[in-house]
């Protein structure tokens, strides 16, 4: 997929120009004459990386990257401010408002295309993790999106590898203020602890003695441990083409020596930033692949992962004839405990309960949360007697201990009536084994509570 470039100035010459370079490299291009229509065309999502003018009448450019960086739907979207100037104050201002990049008019082409294919490839890895997270976002976990993009970007841990005393005492002096600065001059050595230590951003000068910082680079973007720490590239101005080679191999960004304190500390919260708002997506996509198996309230797995566990665990015990059994477990009077003690004390009385089903089953036991207080316990390789056996485990375990309710102020008594049945030779699926579990609880239940009952071998 070609990336959809947007390109904003209020001159439309400027806006002319700029379509024409980027069409003929194969990107596709939309233009904004003006800040609020550069916000609408990004919130609709029509936008992969922003040029942005500093200059226009209204909304300049610093307001409309604010703006950007600090909504919850845009922030994502790399901005590269375009100056006529350069002026060191408006870069500053620029990356303060969040910029991820600076480009001076009259552009140099072999730089704009560089820029904008390093911060597109970056945007491409952010949509796939924002994709997931905004499904997330469906299944109730908190805004992930709201929470990535309110990240500061500071109190960072910074990696800064460089081997010239006096450069690391400045940079150190700098940095200190605002994060916490470990230095290494021998980059095997950074890179070790690149891989064991959780750093936001490694700073890599390309002046080392005795080694190609770039190497160091592209090794810190491969291997597995660091390919999520943002790259920092410290050079020499003559040093260009190492510097867009550097950009080509993945480093995010550099500064150029002699290194300017302000710029140094705004790109490093930049890189920062960026850093922890994907790590937040990462977070609630993976946090969002175990709800969809697990039961938020005991932390044993759902419903929806016993279903889909079941069949496959029915159809392999009948390929291997090896034994399979189930429990099907409920809690006794429970709708008492909630009328009586409140729904909070019954929530107390799941979990624990759900521990202690836990506590007297195997790691290979499938211990599911079927919904209310019913839970279901498969049992691989377990005859119809040992599976009895365990379900008297469970039973025994319940009632011999009062469960603690209203954070440990109360202790009540409770109790549990188990269904147990065991795959019969004829049974054409896990539906049939699980009805006569069914079955027999509800017999349990009939018959006073507190008790296990068994269903029919054959
Ligand atoms: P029985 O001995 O026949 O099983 O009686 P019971 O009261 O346990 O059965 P019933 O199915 O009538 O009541 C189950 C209650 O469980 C009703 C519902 O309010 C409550 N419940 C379901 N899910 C939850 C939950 O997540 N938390 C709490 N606290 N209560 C729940
Ligand atoms: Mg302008
Ligand atoms: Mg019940």
């Amino acid at each position: 997929m070609s990336a959809r470039v947007l390109v904003v100035d209020d001159i439309i010459t400027n806006v002319k120009l700029l379509e024409a370079k980027l069409s003929a490299e194969y990107f596709d291009v939309a233009t904004a004459l003006n800040g609020l229509d550069a916000l609408s065309i990004c919130e609709r999502g029509e936008a992969d990386i922003v040029l942005l003018d500093v200059m226009m009448p209204g909304m300049d450019g610093f307001e409309v990257c604010r703006r950007l960086k600090s909504g919850a739907t845009t922030a994502h979207i790399p901005v590269v401010m375009v100056t006529a100037l350069d002026q060191p104050s408006d870069r500053l201002k620029g990356l303060d408002a969040g910029a991820d990049d600076f480009l001076t008019k009259p552009l140099d082409d072999t730089a704009l295309f560089a820029r904008v294919r390093s911060l597109v490839r970056l945007k491409s890895v952010t949509d796939e993790l924002r994709n997931r997270a905004l499904a997330s976002r469906r299944l109730g976990i908190a805004d992930p999106l709201a929470a990535a993009a309110s990240e500061t970007g500071l109190n960072g841990r910074i990696l800064l590898v460089e081997d010239r005393p006096t450069v690391v005492e400045r940079l150190q002096a700098a940095l200190s203020a605002f994060h916490a600065v470990e230095v290494e001059a021998d980059p095997q050595q950074a890179l070790v602890r690149a891989a064991e230590g959780e750093f936001d951003s490694v700073l890599v000068s390309l002046d080392l003695k005795s080694y190609d910082g770039l190497r160091l680079c592209s090794q810190l973007r491969s291997l597995e441990r660091t390919r999520n720490i943002s790259v920092l590239m410290l050079g020499e101005a003559e040093d260009r083409a190492r510097i867009l080679r550097g950009l080509e191999i993945g480093a995010h960004d550099f500064l150029i020596r002699p290194i300017d304190r302000n710029e140094l500390l705004a790109r490093v919260r930049t890189q920062v930033r960026r850093k922890r708002f994907t790590e937040k997506l990462r977070d609630s996509v993976q946090s969002s692949m175990e709800m969809a198996v697990m039961d938020q309230l005991t932390g044993l797995h759902n419903r929806r992962f016993m279903d889909s566990r079941l069949s496959v665990m029915f159809d392999e015990s009948a390929l291997r004839a090896r034994s399979l059994a189930m429990l099907v477990l409920d809690v006794d009077r429970f709708k008492l405990v909630n009328d009586s003690w409140g729904h909070d004390a019954g929530d107390e009385v799941l979990r624990e309960f759900a521990d202690r089903v836990r506590a007297c089953t195997r790691g290979i036991d499938l211990v599911a949360r079927m919904g209310g207080e019913e839970i279901v316990v498969v049992l691989p390789d377990t005859t119809l007697e040992a599976a009895y056996a365990v379900a008297e485990r469970i039973r025994e375990r319940v009632e011999a201990e009062a469960f603690a309710i209203h954070s440990n102020a109360r202790q009540i008594p409770v109790t549990v009536s188990i269904g147990v049945a065991s795959r019969r030779a004829g049974d054409a699926s896990s539906a049939e084994m699980m009805k006569r579990a069914d079955d027999a609880l509800y017999r349990a239940k009939a018959a006073g509570r507190n008790r296990v009952i068994v269903a029919n071998a054959a």
